[in-house]
Parts: C-alpha cells; structure tokens; sequence
C-alpha cells in the first residue's frame, strides 16, 4: 500500500488532518474508524468507479465515485533547527522511512510561531515554514555525510565501488537508492569527490526531494488573514481547512449532511436535528468550500498520489464480461500502479505466482487481447490469463 506521511512543526494541525482524513464513512470503508495506532491510518484517494460507464451493479463504490485506500502516518512535530540538537528522533525517522511521500502541513494563518506555540492570528508570516522542513531533513543528511566523508572515501577506494554506492547504503533505511544518489548528482552537476560543503548541502537537498515528494498543504486558511493568504499565493500549495473537513466527516457519518469527501460542497439532510451553532458553522464552512473549491483534504491526499507519485487507478477482473472475480463481486479491487505499469506488473501486484505464470491480459472495454509490453492507463479493467490461479 501506498503511504504518505504529514509532516510539519507543531500545532499546525497534523492530528485534525490525521482524523478528518482517516474517519471514513461506512459507505466508503468497511470500517469507519479506519485508525490502526495512534499515528497510523488509512485514508483514501478518489476516482471514477468504472460501474456506471460499463453499467455493472457495484458494491464497492458510491454512486460512480470510487475511494481507493492508501496508508497515512500521522508524523510527530518536529521543531527549527532540530538537526542540530540530538537529531531529528528516531520515531519521526522512522514514520519517514515508511512514507512514499510527504505532506507537510503549515499553518496558512500564521497563528503560530516558528516552535508551533499560538500566537496571535496573521503574525506570522507562513512562507518562512515552507522551507524548514525540506532544509532540516537535507542538513540531518548533510551532517551524516559530512561525519562519515572520510570512511564513505575509503570504502569507495577499498570496495571498489562507487562513492554513490556507498552512500546510497548509508541512507537504505530511509528508502533511498543508487539510482536516486545517481540522479540528485546529475541534477545538481556535482563531482562527489570533489564536492564543497555548499554543494553537498545541495546534493541532500535533492536527494530529499527526489526520495521523497513533498506537497505542501495550507492549512488553517479558513481563519487566515488576506495578508497570509497573499503570501502564499503563487506557491505550488494546496489550501486547506483540516478542521472543516473533520466537521463535515462527522456531521456525515451522524446522517446530518449529505458529503463525500472531496465534494464541493455538501447538502443539510431535511430533518437533520441542528442546533443555530451547529448550522453557522456549517455555513461558515459552505463558504470556505465556495472559495477554496472544497476543503482541500481531500485534494491534498488525491495531489499527493497521483501527480507527485504519479499513480494510476486500474482494476483487474477475472471475468471480462461480468467484470466480477471468482466469487462474483464487481470491480473487486482497485490498484494503484506506477503510470507505465504494464499487465504483467499488475499481474505481479495481484499475487506473485500469478505473475509468475502471466500469459496474457485481456481489457475488458475492448475484450481484445493486450502485450505484456502494453502500458496501462488510468481506469483500465484488466482480465489477466495466467498459467496459475
Ligand atoms: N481554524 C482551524 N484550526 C485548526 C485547523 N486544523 C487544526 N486546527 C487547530 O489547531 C490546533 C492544533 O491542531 P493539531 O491537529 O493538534 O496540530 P498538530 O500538533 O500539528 O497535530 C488545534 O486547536 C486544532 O483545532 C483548521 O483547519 N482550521
Ligand atoms: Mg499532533
């Protein structure tokens, strides 16, 4: 499963994220608190069910909008300047080794300051966050390297092999590769051997970014000033109200409200037993959606996988006409898989003896036949011919 983590100072509003997006409503997930510890959820993306355009009855779906889970890791705070005190902790390394990318939430209303205490709303500009976090993960790294510069060299010469190699191996535990080492000197045009500190900073720097994506989420814009939204603005961020949309989740699994997460709005049940707060609230929210297009949690989470992680939505089938698998149910699954993942891949991500013994696929849009070589595309239902089952 994919996993994304939010990361950020504290007080931004990580745990509000962490709830509003793992409390599914029963209608989306088989269990609505879809909470497995304290800091370790799932949430899910969103796409097209394909059930309407191939008119099949569906299950697993609501009404043609199909919620696909994904892991989420709720990341502890971590604080300015951390790489230089005792690091940056081992649990907040951890929950980042298991993350596939980041989400990192600032607080849009400037409403905290740089160690995460409250202070008063606007006066803190929120730009200054943005950057803080890549800076502290690339300089931890730096300072590991720059600790190990004389044993990394001599290994390299020892070893016979690469300086890359070597310290693509001192970073495995945090998912980082040879070809991600290979590519971060590539881009930033650096001799490894010969490297300054200015340009090895650089060097981490990529290597953060490259390893792990990072999306950056304005949170708290429901109570930001003009002047803190206008900062921000122009920034490749995604504005959000983690808050609204922990509201909006709860008034929907209490049969207040008709919302799906990801909605543009959403539409008070006749009936609904609401007090005057409870309504001013959800009008405040209602208008926050009308300007932000939404909450903006649910188009971080669906951002995060398929434009940074570039992920595609396919569903394999075992019978091409039904599109049901052994045991009748429709559109059973729904896979994401790497944009240029061919039938064989998902084969493989199916089980591995069935990838094993690929033969053939079948799309079922087309009934025809399809290459192992074939690229998939998004929405793709795929019958697999395996010599095993
Ligand atoms: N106005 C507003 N407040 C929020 C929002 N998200 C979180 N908060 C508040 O910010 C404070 C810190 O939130 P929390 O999720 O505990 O932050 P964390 O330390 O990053 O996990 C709490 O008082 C939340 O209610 C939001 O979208 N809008
Ligand atoms: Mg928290």
């Amino acid at each position: 499963m994919i996993r994304l983590a939010i990361a950020g100072k504290p007080n931004c509003g990580k745990s509000t994220f962490f709830k509003a997006a793992t409390l599914a409503q029963a209608e989306i997930a088989s269990y609505p608190f879809t909470t497995i510890d304290a800091n370790h959820g799932v949430a899910y993306v969103r796409t097209v069910c394909p059930c309407k355009e191939m008119h099949v009855p569906c299950e697993n779906c609501v009404d043609g909008i199909r919620f696909v889970p994904v892991g989420l890791i709720d990341v502890a705070g971590l604080v300015p300047d951390a790489h230089l005190g005792r690091g940056l902790g081992n649990q907040f390394l951890d929950h980042l080794r298991q993350a596939d990318a980041i989400l990192h939430i600032v607080d849009a209303s400037g409403a905290t300051d740089a160690e995460g205490n409250p202070v008063e709303i606007g006066s803190r500009d929120p730009i200054k966050d943005i950057e803080f976090l890549q800076y502290e993960i690339s300089m931890w790294m730096y300072g590991i390297l720059s600790r190990n510069w004389a044993k990394l060299q001599r290994q390299a010469q020892a070893r016979e092999f690469s300086l890359a190699t070597a310290i693509a191996e001192v970073f495995a535990g945090l998912g980082i590769t040879y070809e991600h080492v290979h590519d971060a000197t590539k881009t930033v045009g650096v001799d490894l051997r010969t490297a300054g500190e200015e340009e090895m900073v650089e060097f981490c720097r990529e290597l953060m970014r490259i390893s792990k994506p990072m999306l950056i989420v304005g949170n708290k814009a429901d109570q930001a000033p003009k002047k803190c939204l206008d900062r921000l603005a122009g920034r490749d961020l995604i504005f959000a109200s983690a808050a609204g949309e922990l509201a909006l989740r709860m008034a929907a699994e209490g049969k207040f409200i008709r919302y799906l997460p990801g909605d543009r709005n959403f539409e008070i049940l006749s009936g609904a037993n609401l007090s005057a707060a409870q309504r001013a609230a959800l009008q405040k929210i209602a208008v926050f959606m009308e300007m932000f297009d939404g909450t903006g949690v649910q188009k971080a989470l669906d951002t995060a996988v398929f434009k940074l992680l570039d992920r595609i939505v396919v569903f394999p089938v075992e019978d091409e006409h039904k599109l049901t698998d052994s045991k009748g149910r429709v559109l059973p699954d729904a896979f994401l898989m790497k944009r240029g993942s061919t039938p064989r891949d998902l084969a493989y991500q199916v089980h591995s003896d069935i990838g094993e013994g690929f033969l053939y696929a079948i799309d079922a849009r087309t009934g025809m036949r399809v290459r192992d070589t074939h690229e998939l595309k998004n929405g793709d239902i795929i019958k697999i011919v395996s010599v095993r089952r």
